[in-house]
């Protein structure tokens, strides 16, 4: 190993032979060695949840080969306007009740126009007064925007970069690496919480999962929040001629790289769980997950539901509660 395995200290200057090293560790020393990184920054025994809610929904004029809600390719999911502030708060309340530390709203738009930008920021300011974090998914933002957002209270952007930069052109065309990059940098300069991370089982490379989390790594700053999402299979989107599930052991390598390389970001096990036995979440906990999404349903797919969840968390004796970072 061309370095201690056990330095739990923020880097980003990983470079891909550091990466590709963690990852091919032998199962007990980078389980030991995530433990080390965890148990450095957080208390192990405790995770964060978020609510997700789809504030609009389908017609997306990009064309992510994974999404059922770009207009491109025949999901079978309906396209609706933007939702009334009164149901979001509505559902906002309900995820509060339900345990939820955290209120994401998800928009599938390519970006948002000014005048729901104006929208939304009412929904932000509505949900931070209930006394929940909040987080938006809205696509592309301008500076400007992201300013309305933070004054508006934003505490969270959600704009992930996916896959690795080598294998985007093969999930999306209407939109480049780059482009994902800029709005991350302005959300970084409005001074709101990154939270970005990708998904995996899209068919590609084992070397594109180590890249995806090299490029999460090796950004100026560590998103403080990197969700791992297992794909949700879409009938009607292309990835699905090549996707491949995978396995457990291979997702709790990746849980474990990621809370290697990126030792005090909350590292959510995301979409996908409704693939996971128990055994197989404990592992990605194990491995250093300490965050997931709570409720039946995430956007458009399904998530195992709050009783479901109840019941693991009690047989694993982990709280659910806002987890921070202790900077060492
Ligand atoms: N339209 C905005 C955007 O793409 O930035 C925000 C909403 S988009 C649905 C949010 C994220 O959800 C995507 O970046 C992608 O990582 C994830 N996602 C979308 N469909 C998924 C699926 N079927 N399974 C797992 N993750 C998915
Ligand atoms: C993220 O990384 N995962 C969430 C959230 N950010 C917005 C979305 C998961 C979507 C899963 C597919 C669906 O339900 O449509
Ligand atoms: Fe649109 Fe976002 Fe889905 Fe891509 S991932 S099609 S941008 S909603």
């Amino acid at each position: 190993m061309p370095f201690d395995l056990l330095d739990a200290r923020v880097r980003t200057d990983w470079t891909r032979a550091e990466a590709d090293a963690v990852f091919a560790t032998p199962f007990a020393d980078l389980m030991y060695a995530a433990q080390n990184a965890h148990r450095a920054h957080f208390d192990p025994n405790a995770i964060e949840a978020a609510s997700l809610l789809s504030i609009k929904t389908g017609g997306c004029p990009e064309d992510c080969g994974y999404c059922s809600q770009s207009v491109h390719h025949k999901t079978g999911v309906k396209a609706t306007k933007l939702m009334g502030l009164d149901q979001v708060v509505e559902a906002a309340k309900k995820a509060k009740a339900g345990g939820a530390q955290r209120f994401c709203m998800g928009a599938a738009w390519r970006g948002p126009n000014d005048r729901d930008l104006g929208r939304v920021c009412e929904m932000v300011a509505a949900v931070k007064s209930l006394g929940l974090e909040t987080c938006a998914t809205l696509g592309m933002l301008t500076a400007d925007q992201a300013d309305e957002l933070k004054a508006a209270g934003l505490d969270y952007y959600n704009h992930n970069v996916d896959t690795s930069p080598e294998y985007y052109g093969e999930i999306t065309q209407t939109r480049t690496y780059a482009d994902r990059l800029d709005t991350l940098e302005k959300v970084r300069n409005a001074d709101i919480k990154v939270c970005c991370g990708g998904i995996v089982g899209l068919g590609e490379e084992e070397s594109d999962r180590i890249g995806l989390l090299l490029a999460l790594a090796t950004l100026p700053k560590h998103p403080e929040s990197v969700p791992i999402n297992l794909w949700m299979e879409v009938d009607g989107a292309p990835v699905k001629s090549r996707a491949e599930r995978l396995e457990p052991i291979e997702m709790a390598r990746l849980v474990a790289l990621a809370r290697i390389m990126m030792p005090t970001s909350v590292v959510r096990l995301s979409a996908g769980r409704m693939y996971m036995s128990d055994e197989a979440q404990a592992l990605c906990f194990l491995a250093g997950a300490n965050s997931i999404f709570l409720g039946d349903v995430l956007l458009t797919t399904a998530n195992p539901g709050v009783t479901k969840d109840e019941a693991l968390l009690a047989k694993l004796g982990i709280e659910v509660r806002k987890v921070e970072a202790r900077i060492a």
